[in-house]
């Protein structure tokens, strides 16, 4: 065997005498090794190729109807408390999370490889980095986890220094959506996770290691494992601040994460560090420090052009994996709102026809590599990672939450987090457009109870002088027709520009209950096509909303009983309170 760790090796063959495979495969993480999985896909039909003239190495994937998607639902974690999991999850003990999944292994590698792929998080030589090995009889997850993960050799070598990583057991199985279960068993640093193809549930480096297994163990080690995405923006005067922004699945990170400064914003530029998850941590000097743990994107593709987002759309031009697009008369890949071509077979590779709903699936994805991002940042590679000069976290609201606001300090910058609520998308296999609490966007991805996340999350203040300033934004305010209030995308670069000046202390607010707005003149407007009333709208609150709000907010921090950090219901009621007594710019008739 390729190792020379014992625990590798035995827990190996474990897994190889369980499912029983017909052969087993170290991955090395090479190039070649890459081709060879891509051309043993074309043969076998997991993948097919597209238009090599127009999108060369690119590769179309299409996925069973029924896994297109995470499956909360069906997703676990087992500690040996249910509280320590918490109302947030779904809980089983381990001995029982372990007897109900390990059936569906058994014998399921039948007649396939058996890969395994040790790979590391975040940049090889970081000091915050965490490494594992996924172990898959699926190849397509061999080849996204090359182009998402550092995976091979190098990560085996510090695996092997290290003596320490996360086991991750994945298998297709059959795809039989009642034989499909997500686990994790964060005390053992070990996943299981069976029947479903689909990124999130079987990419085990990504949500089920990055966040829900990386959020247990930094709480007891003094970090932070979110769902942001780290970007640079460089002002005209080329200096670069860093901004980690949580927003839940498909509301918004890839495409903050790369805009493209508007033509009337001349001299700033964006650097993007990462686009989906943030590992956090205090250096020595007290500075908050962001790596993306990822070294790649599995990006929503519907909604991606040349005018919303241009970086995306040039990137995955080549060398890229799609997986439940559309296609072309002249086999290129077609999604909604592409703005080009037209689609003549669907994503479930059946004739177009509209009557069957949209060509491409709401949830179709790009994986490519992050260098093929241009605005992809140096400092990405950095084993210190990057000092964060802001937090931002937001939802998806058609109501109520204004364009951007900034609470007042750390502990009501928690609660904000903690309020979050945002409507349902695809990205999870379930209903569309419901309001839900997603508290930091981590909602199907904190490990443990949010009572004590909140609770750690607020332990920061009594750590250090110099935390970063903490906002909430909302790209998708609408009117009662279904239209946008605000342009969003590159435009969005106008209220992180507000972000910034007020943590340079160059912005003007207005403080209202729920924390500081900007009124519509401390904006930079410049250029910006926007009717005057609508800007009202967005930078402005009722205070009758908010309420309910704030009482809807009370509840929900509520059921979760006495664990719930008394700071944050105190916080709370301050809100309450400002609210009750009446404040300024409540635009409330
Ligand atoms: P995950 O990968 O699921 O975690 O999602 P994400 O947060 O990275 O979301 P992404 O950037 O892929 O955006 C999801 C959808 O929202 C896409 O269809 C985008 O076109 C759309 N979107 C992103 N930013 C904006 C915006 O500023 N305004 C509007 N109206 N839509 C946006
Ligand atoms: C999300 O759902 O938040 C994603 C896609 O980023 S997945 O990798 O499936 O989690
Ligand atoms: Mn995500």
């Amino acid at each position: 065997m390729p190792t020379s760790l014992a625990t590798l090796e035995s827990w190996v063959d474990e897994v190889a005498s369980r499912t029983r495979p017909e052969q087993v495969t170290w991955c090395d993480g090479s190039d070649d090794e890459y081709s060879q999985l891509v051309r043993q896909m074309l043969q076998s039909g997991d993948l097919s190729e597209l238009n090599q003239d127009t999108y060369p190495n690119c590769y179309l994937h299409l996925s069973d109807p029924s896994d297109v998607a995470r499956v909360e639902h069906l997703t676990f974690v087992c500690t040996d408390n249910a509280d320590d999991a918490g109302p947030n999850n779904n809980w089983l003990s381990p001995a029982d999370g372990h007897e109900r999944i390990d059936a569906l292994f058994d014998g399921c590698m039948q007649g396939r490889t058996m890969y395994v792929i040790p790979y590391c998080m975040g940049p090889i030589d970081s000091p915050y980095s965490r490494c594992g090995v996924e172990i898959t009889d699926s190849p397509y997850v061999v080849v996204n986890m090359k182009l998402m993960t550092r995976m091979g050799a190098a990560a085996l070598q510090r695996i092997e220094r290290e003596g320490k990583f996360v086991k991750g057991l994945h298998s297709t199985g059959d795809l039989d959506p009642e034989k499909r279960l997500i686990m994790h068993f964060p005390d053992e640093l070990s996943i299981k996770s069976i029947g479903s193809g689909y990124g999130g549930n079987a990419l085990l480096g990504k949500k089920c290691h990055a966040l829900r297994i990386a959020s247990y163990q930094a709480r007891a080690e003094g970090w932070l494992a979110e769902h942001m995405l780290i970007v640079g923006v460089e002002n005209p005067q080329g200096e670069t601040h860093y901004i980690a922004c949580a927003l839940p699945s498909a509301c918004g990170k890839t495409n903050l994460a790369m805009l493209i400064p508007p033509a009337s914003m001349p001299g700033w530029k964006i650097w993007t560090l990462g686009d989906d998850i943030a590992w956090l941590h205090l250096d020595d000097a007290g500075q908050l420090r962001a790596i993306n743990p990822e070294s790649g994107y599995f990006g929503v593709v519907p909604g991606t052009n040349e005018a919303t987002n241009k970086n995306a759309y040039d990137m995955i031009r080549h060398d890229a994996i799609f997986t439940n697009v559309a296609r072309t008369a002249d086999n290129e890949p077609w999604w909604e709102n592409k703005g080009v071509g037209e689609p003549v077979t669907d994503w479930q590779g059946r004739p177009y026809d509209k009557a069957n709903g949209k060509a491409a699936h709401p949830n179709s994805r790009f994986t490519v590599a992050a260098g093929n991002n241009p605005s992809y940042s140096k400092l990405a590679e950095a084993p210190a990672g990057v000092p964060i000069s802001a937090i931002v976290f937001g939802g998806r609201r058609k109501e109520l939450a204004p364009l951007v606001y900034q609470a007042r300090n750390w502990r009501h910058g928690v609660l904000v987090g903690a309020g979050v609520a945002s409507e349902t998308t695809s990205a999870n296999i379930g209903e569309v457009g419901v309001v839900r609490r997603d508290p930091m966007a981590m909602k199907p991805f904190c490990g443990y109870n949010f009572a004590d996340y909140w609770a750690h999350w607020l332990s920061f203040a009594g750590r250090t002088e110099t935390l970063p300033g903490v906002f909430h934004v909302n790209w998708f305010r609408q009117d009662e027709n279904g239209r946008f209030l605000w342009p969003g995308f590159g435009e969005n670069l106008r209220v992180l520009k507000w972000i910034l000046d007020r943590c340079n202390g160059r912005a003007e607010a207005v403080e209202t209950a729920i924390g500081y707005l900007p009124r519509v003149e401390d904006l930079d407007i410049d250029g910006l096509d926007i009717n005057r009333s609508d800007l009202e709208t967005l930078t402005s609150i009722n205070a009758r909303q908010w309420q309910v709000e704030i009482e809807a907010i009370g509840e929900y921090l509520a059921s979760y009983g006495d664990r719930l950090p008394a700071e944050l219901r105190d916080e709370l009621q301050i809100v309450a309170d400002k609210l009750a007594h009446g404040s300024v710019n409540t635009a409330d008739s």
